[in-house]
């Protein structure tokens, strides 16, 4: 069994969370944020067995987007002053951790 740890999207993650119940997969979504731009992502925990595991990442692939951000290129504060240059950055699609599972129970 691998253990999933799956940083998306928000706006991607109401599509990727249906289409894991569609395909007989389960996941536990947490609220996280990201430590460089400080704004909300989800993280997806997921336990799948080996066999399924290309199943999961597809689903990922599938339905998680790469998308452009804007992030000003010089602190906040300063930024309220002057015009700060903007700098474009990609986000995501999905920053996916695939580990080895030692056990697992359900009790
Ligand atoms: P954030 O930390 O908010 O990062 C958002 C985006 O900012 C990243 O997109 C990347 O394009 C850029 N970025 C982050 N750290 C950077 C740095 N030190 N220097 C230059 N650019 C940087 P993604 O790479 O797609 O990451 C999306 C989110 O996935 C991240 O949000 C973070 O929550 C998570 N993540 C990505 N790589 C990770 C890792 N190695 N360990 C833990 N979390 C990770």
């Amino acid at each position: 069994m691998k253990l999933l740890i799956a940083i998306i999207n928000n706006d991607d993650s109401h599509k990727v969370l249906s289409e894991i119940s569609r395909a007989g997969l389960y996941a536990t979504k947490l609220s996280t944020t990201g430590g460089f731009l400080k704004t909300g992502n989800f993280t997806l925990i997921m336990g799948v067995e080996d066999e399924r595991l290309e199943d999961a990442l597809d689903i990922l692939r599938t339905n998680c987007r790469k998308r452009e951000e804007e992030i000003a290129s010089m602190p906040s504060f300063a930024a309220d002053f002057m015009s700060a240059p903007k700098m474009k950055l990609t986000v995501g699609g999905a920053t996916v951790f695939v580990l080895d599972v030692e056990q697992f129970y359900k009790m």
